[in-house]
This record gives C-alpha cells, sequence and structure tokens, in this order.
C-alpha cells in the first residue's frame, strides 16, 4: 500500500520535468520559493507599491506571473466524459495471445505494463456530480514496449449510435438544452429523448442505460469493454476479430436509484473519494481481462453484423477467454497533471492490434487527437509525463511546435539522409518487420454515403437484453424508463418512444404506459422485424452480485453509553469478512461507550447519512436512541439503508428508532450480539423486501 506519507517520503527533493530541467519539489524541507524562472521570492504575501498606501507597480513581476498563471489555470474541459478520476497500475498477461497477435503486451506471459486507467460519466461537466443514470467511461492507457495502447472503452459494450456521423447530435442531446442550460448531467429531458425516439438504433443502448449498470456502486465493481470490434494480427498478418472485456474481481455491483440520487447531495464525490480511499487504504481494485476472439468465417456466421457497435455478441455465443488481469494500486500525485492532462487516443495500439471497418470506430480514430489539439493546445500533448510513451522510448524527425520540451540533438531533420556515413547523427529508421502494420483489407467497391442494410436491426439486442434480465432487473429496467419519461415535458415524445418500445417487448412498453399512466400508441414500424434470439445470462448484472463485504463499506452508528463489546463484535466480524467500518456519531468528537472508553467518529449523522454505506449497524443505548427520535437525520439514516435494502444491525435498545423509521422485520434486520449473523446479509442486498417499500413498472 502506498499512502499520501509513504510517497512523500520517497519522493526525490528535485523532480524532472519533461524536458529536463529539475526544480525543487515542494516536499524538501530546504525548498524555496522561486518565480517560474527561477528567480527567488523575498515576499510572498506584499505587492510592490509606489509608496506606504500607494498604488501597485506594473513592475512587479512576481505578482504578474503568479496572477497570470492562476488566470491561465484552466484548461477546456473535455466535450464528453468530462468529470472522471483516475489512477496508475499495472496490467499482467497471464495466458499468451500469440496464436492470434504478435502484440508483445499480449504475448510475454508474467510481463507487467504501467497502465493509467481513467474513468468518467460522460454527460456531466467536470464539476458536476459522480452519481447521475449514465455511461461511466472506462480508459486503459498501457505503456507497453512497442508504444502506447489506449483501450479506451465504458462500462457498457454497446453504444447508442451506429455512425461517427451521429455523435455531435446525440451528445448535444443528452448535455444541458441550449437555450437554458439544464439539466446539469441527466439524460432526464426532452432534447434526449427526442433523439432516443427519432433514432431507433439507439433502442438497445438505452436498455442498458435504463439498467442498473448506469448507477454503479463504484468504479471498482463495473465491468469494462472496448466496444468496438478490433482485429489482432499475428506474425503471418492473419487477421482475428476481437472484442475487449474488463470483469472487476468485487463482481458487479450497482445502487438503488433513490440512493444514487441522495449520494449525489450527501457526497457527489462519492466514486471518486471511493476509488481514492480504496487505493489508499491497500484495497487495491483488480480486473480480469478478456477477450472474445472471431474469425471472418465465425463473425460471417452470426445473425448481425460485428462492425455494427450496437449489438453485443453473447459470452454463451462467443466465450470469453481471461489472459490477463489489471491492478490499480497507486492514486495520482496530481490530479490536474495527470487526470485531467491524460489524453486518451483509439488510434494508439502497438502492432499486432489493429482496427475494424466500424463506422463509430473509424470516426473516434479522428476525433480523439483532434480534441486533444483543442483541449491541450498543442501538438506536442504527447510529451506531457503522463502521456509520453514510458515502456520504449519515442523518436521521430517531427519538429518543433507549441510547447516542445525536448531538445533535437544534430541537423538531420528529415529523411532519408545520409549524415550517419558522414560521422552526424542520422536519426531513426523506419522498421518494416517491427514496425506497425494495417491488416490487408480488400477494398473493391464504389464510394457510398450509406447505411449498410446488416445494421437496420434495431430491437432484436434490445429484447435479448430486456429478456434476458431477472425479474428484479427488468422491474428497475421499466421504472427509470418510466422515470426519464416522466421528466419530458412534450408529451409526443413519450408516445414515439413507447410506440418503439413495443419492438422490443410487449410487456415492457405496457409496464411503462402503465407507469405514465398513458395510452400505449400503435407500435411504430421496424425498417427491419426483429427476431427472438436465444436468453443470455451473461448479461444479468444481480446474477453478478457477489455474497460479500470485500470492498464495501459498513456504518456503526453509536450514542454516548453503546455497549462496547457489540462496537467491538461489529468491526471485528466486518473487517474480517473484508469490508472497512466507519463509525458514525451525533457529534464528530464521537461518544464515551459504557466501559467509558471514548470512541472517536469518522462521520458526523448529519453528514454521513446511510446511503454512504453498504449496511448499517445501531449500536445504540437507551438514553442515546431517545435524544436521536428527536434527530431526523436519524430517522431517514434507518429508513434509508431499509428502503435501499440493506441489512440493519440493532441492539434491543435502538428499536424505537427502527419502528420510527418504519422498519419490518424481515432477513436483513438483525439484533446485534444476536445468534444470528449480521455480516451475513450485510454482505448483499434484500432484494424480496424491493415489493415492500417501492412501487415499481
Ligand atoms: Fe469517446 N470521446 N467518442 N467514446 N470517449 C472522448 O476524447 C468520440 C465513444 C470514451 O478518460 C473525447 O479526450 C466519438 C465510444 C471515453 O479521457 C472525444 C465517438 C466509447 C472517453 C470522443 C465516441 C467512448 C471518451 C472527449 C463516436 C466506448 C474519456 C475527450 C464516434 C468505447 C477518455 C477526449 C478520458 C472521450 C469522441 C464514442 C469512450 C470527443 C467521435 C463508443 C472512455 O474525442
Amino acid at each position: 500500500m502506498a499512502t499520501a506519507n509513504e510517497r512523500a517520503a520517497r519522493a526525490p527533493t528535485t523532480a524532472v520535468g519533461a524536458g529536463g530541467e529539475t526544480h525543487q519539489s515542494a516536499s524538501a524541507p530546504d525548498a524555496r520559493l522561486t518565480t517560474n524562472h527561477g528567480v527567488p521570492i523575498s515576499d510572498n504575501q506584499n505587492s510592490l507599491k509606489g509608496g506606504r498606501r500607494g498604488p501597485t507597480l506594473l513592475e512587479d513581476f512576481v505578482l504578474r506571473e503568479k496572477i497570470q498563471h492562476f488566470d491561465h489555470e484552466r484548461i477546456p474541459e473535455r466535450i464528453v466524459h468530462a468529470r472522471g478520476s483516475a489512477a496508475h497500475g499495472f496490467f499482467e498477461l497471464t495466458e499468451s495471445l500469440g496464436d492470434v497477435t504478435r502484440a508483445k503486451v499480449l504475448t510475454e506471459v508474467g510481463e507487467k505494463t504501467e497502465v493509467f486507467v481513467r474513468f468518467s460519466t460522460v454527460a456531466g461537466g467536470a464539476g458536476s456530480v459522480d452519481t447521475p443514470r449514465d455511461v461511466r467511461g472506462f480508459a486503459v492507457k498501457l505503456y507497453t514496449k512497442e508504444g502506447n495502447w489506449d483501450l479506451v472503452g465504458n462500462n457498457i459494450p454497446v453504444f447508442f449510435i451506429q455512425d461517427a456521423m451521429k455523435f455531435p447530435d446525440l451528445v448535444h442531446s443528452v448535455k444541458m438544452e441550449a437555450d437554458r442550460g439544464y439539466p446539469q448531467a441527466a439524460s432526464a429531458h426532452d432534447t434526449f429523448w427526442d433523439f432516443v425516439g427519432l433514432m431507433p438504433e439507439t433502442t438497445h443502448m438505452i436498455m442498458w442505460a435504463m439498467s442498473d449498470r448506469a448507477i454503479p456502486r463504484s468504479f471498482r465493481m463495473m465491468e469494462g469493454f472496448g466496444v468496438n470490434t478490433f482485429r489482432l494480427l499475428n506474425d503471418a498478418d492473419e487477421a482475428t476479430f476481437v472484442k475487449f472485456h474488463w470483469r472487476p474481481k468485487l463482481g458487479l455491483q450497482s445502487t438503488c436509484w433513490d440512493e444514487a440520487v441522495k449520494i449525489a447531495g450527501a457526497d457527489p464525490d462519492y466514486q471518486r473519494r471511493d476509488l481514492h480511499e480504496a487505493i489508499e487504504r491497500g484495497d487495491f481494485p483488480e480486473w480480469e481481462f478478456g477477450v472474445q476472439l472471431l474469425s471472418q468465417q465465425e463473425a460471417d456466421a452470426l445473425p448481425f453484423d460485428i462492425l455494427d457497435a450496437t449489438k453485443v455478441i453473447p459470452e454463451e455465443l462467443v466465450p470469453i477467454r481471461v489472459v490477463g488481469r489489471l491492478v490499480l494500486n497507486r492514486n495520482p500525485d496530481n490530479f490536474f497533471a495527470e487526470t485531467e492532462q491524460a489524453a486518451f487516443l483509439p488510434t494508439n495500439v502497438p502492432p499486432g492490434i489493429d482496427f475494424s471497418e466500424d463506422p463509430l470506430l473509424q470516426g473516434r480514430l479522428f476525433s480523439y487527437q483532434d480534441t486533444q489539439l483543442s483541449r491541450l493546445g498543442t501538438v506536442n500533448f504527447h510529451q506531457i509525463p503522463i502521456n509520453r510513451a514510458k515502456g520504449c522510448p519515442f523518436q521521430n524527425l517531427q519538429r518543433d511546435g507549441k510547447m516542445q520540451t525536448q531538445v533535437p540533438q544534430g541537423r538531420a531533420n528529415y529523411e532519408p539522409n545520409s549524415l550517419a556515413e558522414h560521422g552526424e547523427i542520422g536519426g531513426p529508421r523506419e522498421d518494416p518487420e517491427g514496425g506497425f502494420r494495417s491488416f490487408a483489407l480488400p477494398l473493391e467497391e464504389t464510394k457510398v454515403r450509406l447505411r449498410a442494410e446488416t445494421f437496420a436491426d434495431h430491437y432484436s439486442h434490445a429484447r435479448l437484453f430486456y429478456r434476458s434480465q431477472s425479474a428484479v432487473e427488468q422491474a428497475h429496467l421499466a421504472s427509470a424508463i418510466v422515470f426519464e419519461l416522466s421528466k419530458v415535458e412534450i408529451e409526443a415524445i413519450r408516445v414515439r418512444v413507447m410506440a418503439n418500445l413495443r419492438n422490443v417487448d410487449e410487456d415492457l412498453a405496457a409496464r411503462v404506459a402503465a407507469g405514465l399512466n398513458m395510452e400505449l400508441p400503435p407500435k411504430s414500424k421496424p425498417a427491419a422485424e426483429p427476431t427472438d434470439m436465444a436468453p443470455s445470462p451473461g448479461l444479468r448484472l444481480i446474477d453478478k452480485y457477489p455474497a460479500t463485504l470485500k470492498g464495501r463499506a459498513v456504518a456503526i452508528l453509536v450514542t454516548d453509553g453503546a455497549d462496547s463489546g457489540v462496537v467491538d463484535d461489529v468491526r471485528t466480524a466486518v473487517e474480517a469478512a473484508g469490508g472497512a467500518v466507519k463509525v458514525i456519531a451525533p457529534k464528530i468528537g464521537g461518544v464515551t461507550l459504557s466501559d467509558g472508553v471514548a470512541l472517536k467518529a469518522d462521520g458526523q449523522l448529519a453528514g454521513s447519512p446511510s446511503v454512504l454505506f453498504d449496511a448499517v449497524a445501531l449500536a445504540l443505548s437507551e438514553e442515546g436512541c431517545a435524544e436521536l427520535l428527536k434527530e431526523s437525520a436519524a430517522t431517514d439514516f434507518v429508513q434509508n439503508a431499509f428502503v435501499h435494502l440493506k441489512a440493519i444491525g440493532f441492539t434491543p435498545q435502538a428499536k424505537p428508532l427502527l419502528d420510527k423509521a418504519g422498519v419490518e422485520p424481515d432477513a436483513g434486520i438483525v439484533e446485534l450480539g444476536a445468534a444470528k449473523s449480521f455480516v451475513v446479509p450485510a454482505s448483499t442486498r434484500q432484494w424480496d423486501r424491493e415489493p415492500k417499500v417501492r412501487l415499481l413498472a
């Protein structure tokens, strides 16, 4: 584990800048404050004035430099995926894919490759919240020996649109509306659903976005997908299609919608904090890396087009081969320098990995490089430390440009040149054997601007997804659509969406109509009639919900006089099961337990609602409980834990609070200290409770 202190301790007292210059790091005990040009500063409190109370002088370069740098501290935020957080770690290959690729990162078993991974929401701005209903970005930069490989994925394996041409329209529709500047970080508004209704190709992704996948419990508990189909190329340049997968060791876990909404208020940085704190305490998040491999013949035999990013390849049809693992074990030292300046490029692929003709991917191949130019302001953004190729040198004859930090030697800035023959520096040369080669795709057709017929089916996969879900998940999905459409003001937009939903599943459409209390409209005419595919249990979420406390947090709410034995027992049991314990008390100074021992609090009740924890234990004394009955934060604490399907452990003295909060007994309501384990129900959600606490569509 690398705590902030340990990192500071091992940090060098001088750091090497990207261009090789050194500057004293702030952690050096004798560090002297200087201007950006190294001039020592004598006074950092007062500007230079003409007289004791006179005007500030233009001559004051110390003040001007400081304010000017501050004025320019911000760079444009990402147009999408603006809000994100990241961590360093490594990728380790556990099984070689040498039969299908020559990429060393996928053939050298046991080799550890440094990575930087950024997770993000998509629609909200950089200052928005962590828990909206949204797709999550899962961008991995692998610093391989053969150049950076950026696997820029999402936590959902399909996408809203089939062709990059529609991306600006999609993003405009989901972002805050153009005239009013709201809603922020929300898809529940007219323009988004207008686009959805008019573009049936969005339907499959809508199923995923309305499922609990779009309200994940933690970045550590999400799957990741490369989404687009790529190619792997072996030594003989033979191609195999590939889909990339990341599978979390902690399993897939999500929140309840009502909980996600409340977390946004209680802790807008919930997921960012969760990732940071897990890594600080040495609880390193880990994912399996898997691939689905298909030959051209296997791809041709599928009843859908693998170049269409709105289609999923069910793992029951093409199994996922696990060949590696990803571990995140170090927080960034500086958010701006690393997380904000990280530039991910789907075009970054090492030899042995290549693109497919997926028209969405093809557009991405242009967009990311282009957006980095405007975001980071220079063609030299690859020289920023977080973006530099670290696994190997980068060397070419490109020169100059804004913010050039390299100092190339010699006169050879062109190729071919013969200078090496004359004892001068000749510069790097191309490598026909080891260099990147594209797949020799035969191209014989005429130029066209159209959508292939093989992309016409917009509903079969949406149907497959919906019908593959468990009953609980189907109810959540239908309720999410009802929630979102209820925020849509133009009725015709709701009607159009419902008409499309009838092509997915009549039951789903009827549930949505009932939830809106609207007539079910006639079915819209699909471009291609949907077909029934065999359900794919692999598409479920709740089945991948592990019964474990590992990676989860349990709050113990304590009052003065609470039984210290109970508090100790809960802590010991939870920690033994891999969970983290937070003590919550009415006051941050803590409480005095029954044995007179003082217990400090990690959080104060009013600022630490139960939405921030996976299960709660109420270790209250009789007097403490009587006090809490007068505090609505306490009632909310218990009631929310109940309606968010969490386990509640309680001392008998806490019973009046349970009653006031309307808690009804079930398998998740456990008396502490009694024979029944609290850890068992705390390790999962109480799905059976849901019909008692919520009317679902
Ligand atoms: Fe992106 N996307 N995208 N995207 N995307 C960006 O690049 C774009 C798409 C994804 O943490 C932008 O650096 C187009 C699919 C992630 O820094 C931009 C299209 C997938 C991130 C861009 C797509 C993604 C981005 C904005 C359709 C899943 C955050 C800032 C043709 C595979 C990376 C930036 C980070 C970011 C363009 C669709 C994932 C504008 C044109 C599909 C995880 O270049």
